[in-house]
């Protein structure tokens, strides 16, 4: 049997790419491919681009097959034969979500990468094998650009079976980018609630049984998540919310539903849900909605402890008056006393501002901070209260999603690092934690006034990789950069390694890796395997390391098991400046820290073990790294070995290459940065502490 296989196609090359190899691995050669174009500008949309297809295909057996989505080696071909021993039936095949991309489902590369999905029969044409004959002559309306599924799909219900084949799935794409690149069913619109009703009602006339009770289903699903505000799998979905003007639509749809076909309702409140809106009474829906929403975040008696903070903070915390005069300090989550909003307060200090400073930290005494100041511990109470009540918040990272920007506060972002990596809008795979990662970024970072950047390099990747107008990124330079710009002369190299213990007589390797995104673990934990043999210290015996894992990385797999006592952990150290100026040496991979040790000229090597994955699987760089970075590029121990014991004459070149390119990279070669970060907030803060209102 010969297969017309339809697929509307506007944008998303990468995901085009899955698609074909879908069917090109298919396994199955009489295959008939028709791209239709559907480009969203023309109004007609994705209905009229399958209708073309119909109009053109010739094979016996129809499939409706989406450009973001894809089946895996072999599945098309037994799909077919699935098909062909049910000639008169549809054949339904299992949907599955996925976030990822079809290599990365086929080699395993995340835990969980993919998930059962259901949607109702009603709502999709896709994953389903048709026999052209029963619908040669039907067409999807085209006056709909959302949901134009709903009569082609009723009709076919009444006109035949439906055969559920469970081991055979279609991979619905799910967009990790519904910013840039919203699929149909992310996209945001206004028509979308009308288009369901007026596109339901339609197919509500032309039921008459399996098509009616198909529907009912729909309504529920669609209407339940419109009242609960659910978006889909890790909010990558798209629900529009139910007005209170959109009743009159709604009950004028669902009249049409025959009571018997709700009492058959499989789901309760769906069920109720229906009936509510059926009778026009939108408040006794959005309450049984609210019903379902409590039952499924409810965690006990009286829901998680966390919770119960939120509710203070948003009936509480968020009701009283920003402070003018509190600044509050948070660098990589409360992990670290350091970085630049460490420097940024250590200059607020010594240019004696009078203002009450708050410091988020998770383990207290760890370090003693300078000055006059309080400490709150992230997740806490008094952790939401300082982040409600802060006139001003200086933080490397970004900010907790519960977090609300309120009138009267100044928000400014340090961020961590000048890039190699690249960063999320210009990363098309996401592997860390949360797929819905670019949407959540994209949330929090609206709440930034200001994005500061070390320099013209930063600047530039910024506004596209975070979508930050550049009107509202301030390039000053790096404030945790002062101190490597002012004093790296070889008393401070001494002093310091007498304070952390070091041996004088051994060349001193700071060794500070990145974090692999897809070694997750739990949130903000990924591991990181030593990538050492246990032989490779004898291979450099003049060398001791201080090895600094990303603050991701929860644990090591042992340190003294390769380095025996030639190493010292200085993972929990707060700041990786004192380990830079202590040290003779860096090895580093795709981190940023090259960037502020580079400032030393002191060696550096780039250790890429595993660099066809990173750069090829897990994130991707900004540039080649042999080409640009201030060190040798090594992949092997014996490599890394021969490049430690490497006269350090021989790594000249290399930073004289990275020294060509200015202040590109480095910035103002000034250690004022801090100062006029601590200048320019408080310019800013000026303004914006004018505008406060009572309550937001
Ligand atoms: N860092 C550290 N120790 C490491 C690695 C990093 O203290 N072993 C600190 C450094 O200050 C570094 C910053 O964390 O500049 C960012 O670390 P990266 O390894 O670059 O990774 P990431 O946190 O993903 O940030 O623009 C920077 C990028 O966003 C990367």
């Amino acid at each position: 049997m010969k297969l017309s296989i339809i697929i509307p196609y506007y944008r998303g090359e990468q995901y085009l790419r899955d698609c074909l190899a879908g069917i090109r691995e298919g396994g199955y050669e009489d295959v008939e491919v028709i791209v239709c174009d559907d480009d969203p500008m023309d109004p007609l949309g994705t209905a009229a681009s399958r209708n073309r297809g119909l109009e053109r295909c010739s094979g016996d057996l129809v499939l409706f097959l989406d450009s973001d989505d894809y089946f895996l080696p072999g599945d098309i071909g037994r799909a077919v034969n699935s098909a062909e021993r049910f000639p008169d039936s549809v054949i339904v095949l299992n949907l599955r979500g996925t976030f990822y991309c079809r290599d990365a489902v086929i080699e395993k590369r995340v835990p969980e990468s993919y998930f059962d999905m259901e949607i109702p029969m009603a709502m999709r044409a896709v994953g389903l094998i048709i026999p052209r004959k029963l619908i040669s002559q039907k067409r999807f309306p085209e006056r709909f650009r959302y949901y134009s599924e709903l009569t082609f799909m009723t009709e076919l219900s009444e006109a035949a079976e439906f055969v559920r084949v469970s081991d055979i799935s279609y991979y619905k794409r799910i967009h990790n980018d519904p910013i840039n690149c919203p699929s149909l069913s992310q996209e945001e619109s206004p028509v979308r609630i009308g288009q369901f009703c007026s596109s339901f009602y339609d197919a509500n006339k032309l039921g008459k049984k399996a098509g009616l009770q198909n529907l009912a289903l729909c309504a529920g699903y669609f209407f339940e998540k419109c009242l609960t505000g659910d978006n889909g799998p890790k909010g990558l979905g798209r629900s529009e919310r139910l007005k209170r003007d959109d009743c009159a639509a709604v009950q004028k749809a669902l009249e049409g539903i025959d009571i018997g076909v709700i009492k058959n309702m499989p789901d309760k409140g769906q069920k109720k849900i229906i009936e509510a809106l059926r009778n026009g009474d939108m408040g006794k829906a959005q309450k049984i909605a609210n019903r379902i929403v409590f039952k499924k975040k409810k965690k006990g008696l009286f829901g998680s402890k966390d919770q119960w903070r939120l509710l203070f903070y948003r009936k509480l915390a968020l009701r009283m008056r920003v402070r003018k005069d509190m600044i509050f300090f948070e660098s990589f989550n409360g992990d670290l006393y350091g970085d630049s909003p460490r420097y940024i307060y250590e200059k607020y200090i010594e240019n004696a501002y009078d203002r009450k400073f708050v410091w988020s930290i998770k383990k207290k005494g760890r370090k003693a901070i300078p000055g006059s100041h309080r400490c709150v511990k992230p997740g806490t109470l008094r952790y939401m209260f300082a982040l409600a009540r802060a006139g001003i918040l200086v933080s490397n990272m970004r900010q907790p999603s519960w977090y609300v920007k309120r009138s009267g506060q100044f928000f400014f972002e340090t961020w961590h690092g000048t890039p190699l990596k690249r960063l999320v809008f210009d990363m098309e795979e996401v592997y860390t934690a949360s797929p819905g990662y670019k949407k959540i970024f994209y949330d929090q970072s609206r709440k930034w006034d200001y994005l500061l950047s070390g320099n013209t390099y930063s600047t530039d990747i910024f506004e596209h990789a975070f979508m930050m107008p550049k009107e509202r990124i301030v390039q000053l330079g790096y404030p945790r950069n002062d101190r490597l710009k002012a004093s790296a002369d070889e008393s401070v190299k001494r002093n310091l390694r007498e304070k952390l213990g070091l041996p004088a007589d051994k060349k001193i390797i700071l060794y500070a890796p990145t974090w692999r995104d897809n070694k997750f673990r739990g949130s903000g934990d990924y591991e990181m395997k030593l990538p050492f043999d246990k032989d490779f210290i004898k291979k450099v015996p003049d060398c001791f390391f201080m090895l600094r894992m990303h603050y991701f990385v929860s644990e090591t797999d042992g340190v003294g098991g390769v380095f025996g006592d030639n190493a010292v952990d200085m993972s929990g150290y707060d700041d990786i400046n004192d380990l830079y100026l202590a040290s003779d040496m860096l090895i580093t991979d795709y981190s940023s820290v090259f960037f502020d040790y580079a400032l030393l000229e002191r060696p550096i090597i780039f250790y890429a073990y595993d660099e066809d994955e990173y750069k090829g699987e897990l994130r991707g760089l900004y540039f080649d790294m042999e080409s640009y970075c201030p060190g040798p590029v090594v992949r092997t121990q014996d490599e890394l070995a021969g490049a430690l014991n490497m006269d350090p004459d021989r790594f000249g070149p290399y930073l004289e290459r990275y020294k060509a390119t200015g202040d590109f990279f480095t910035g103002p070669d000034d250690a004022k940065a801090s100062q006029r970060a601590v200048e320019f907030i408080e310019e800013k803060y000026g303004s914006v502490a004018s505008e406060e209102k009572r309550y937001d």
